[in-house]
């Protein structure tokens, strides 16, 4: 079986765990792509993993540039181009820079990677992976935004923390916008296949929930120079590895509804099947009203950020 080819779009921090991960999951060859300004530390990165390979046996080939062309015929595109947030900014503040940058990113990816599988993981991820939709004209089930995988893996993990069991044990699903009004679906929470509602007593699920809320803020307060880039990484490379490995995963995602949830037009975390057709299915359920009207909340934040870009 030939090689799948990764294209990272951004060097920085999540692009450089992007490239670590996936090279120590064998998942193919990896470009990791800046601007002229960071080719140096993107060649760096390059051959830094490269040296780590032969202790795991890994074979990738792993290179930096600054040259669009080095990303043609990719499989998979990651993009976190951009710039992350600093303490007291949220994430719609990264609006104005980011969108002139996924401009750029979108137009170039089109140009050289037109039947790639495209993450976008840049903030505010809703309205930019929404406009790399819009400026790509890529087919809806090639474009999916990463924020629901790492949402969701906060919670479980805050969730095993305060029961003291494994970390791989806990299922639950974190949808709507990536921002404060996201919404955790707590009755679908459970640990080893036992409801978390039955676990943990409601007023401290409400303080679990906050904090999973705010878990990007809590992070951007203790660097003080920038956001969280181990998670974001590893989350989006589990979306890649479900559609190179045709897994099927069920992520939650930002993938674009089209009448799901009575959503229509917008991307937004939902339950998403991954596949090697890319977004093969969003699988919807019913809400409760509360949900609802939670999810409700989510989109009016989200739909505002989109008309920002005027798209
Ligand atoms: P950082 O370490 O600053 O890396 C961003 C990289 O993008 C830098 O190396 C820049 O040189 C590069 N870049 C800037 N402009 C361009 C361009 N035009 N073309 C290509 N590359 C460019 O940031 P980071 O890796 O910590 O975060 C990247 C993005 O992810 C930010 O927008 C964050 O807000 C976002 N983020 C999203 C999540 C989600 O869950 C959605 C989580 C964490 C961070």
């Amino acid at each position: 079986m030939a090689k799948s080819k990764i294209a990272l779009i951004g060097g920085g921090q999540i692009g450089g765990n992007l490239a670590l991960i996936a090279a120590q999951k064998e998942l193919g060859d990896i470009v990791i792509f800046d601007i002229p300004n960071a080719e140096g530390m993107v060649k760096g990165k390059a051959l830094d993993i490269t040296q780590l390979l032969p202790h795991g046996g890994y074979d990738s080939a792993i290179t930096g540039t600054s040259d669009y062309k080095d990303i043609s015929g990719s499989d998979v595109v990651i993009i976190t181009a951009g710039i992350p947030r600093k303490p007291g900014m949220n994430r719609e503040d990264l609006l104005g820079i980011n969108l002139k940058i996924i401009t750029d990113v979108a137009n170039n990816v089109k140009k050289y990677a037109s039947n790639a599988f495209v993450i976008v993981v840049s903030n505010p991820l809703d309205a930019i992976v929404y406009a790399f939709y819009k400026i790509s004209g890529f087919s809806k089930n090639m474009v999916v935004g990463m924020a629901g995988a790492l949402d969701s893996s906060r919670f479980r993990a805050f969730i095993a923390m305060e029961l003291g069991v494994s970390f791989q044990d806990v299922q639950c699903m974190v949808l709507g916008g990536h921002g404060d009004t996201m919404v955790p679906i707590i009755r679908s929470a459970t640990v080893g296949g036992v409801p978390i509602t039955d676990l943990i007593d409601a007023d401290r699920l409400e303080e679990i929930v906050n904090r999973t809320r705010f878990a990007g803020g809590e992070i951007v307060k203790l660097f003080g120079n920038g956001s969280a880039f181990y998670a974001p990484a590893q989350s989006a490379i589990e979306m890649a590895e479900s559609y190179i490995k045709d897994k099927k995963r069920v992520i939650p995602s930002a993938s674009l509804c089209e009448g799901e949830f009575g959503i229509d037009g917008y991307f937004i975390g939902v339950p998403t099947v991954i596949g090697s057709g890319g977004i093969e299915r969003i699988i919807e359920f019913p809400l409760t009203d509360d949900e609802n009207t939670s999810l409700q909340k989510t989109l009016g934040a989200v739909q505002k950020t989109v008309a920002e870009t005027n798209l």
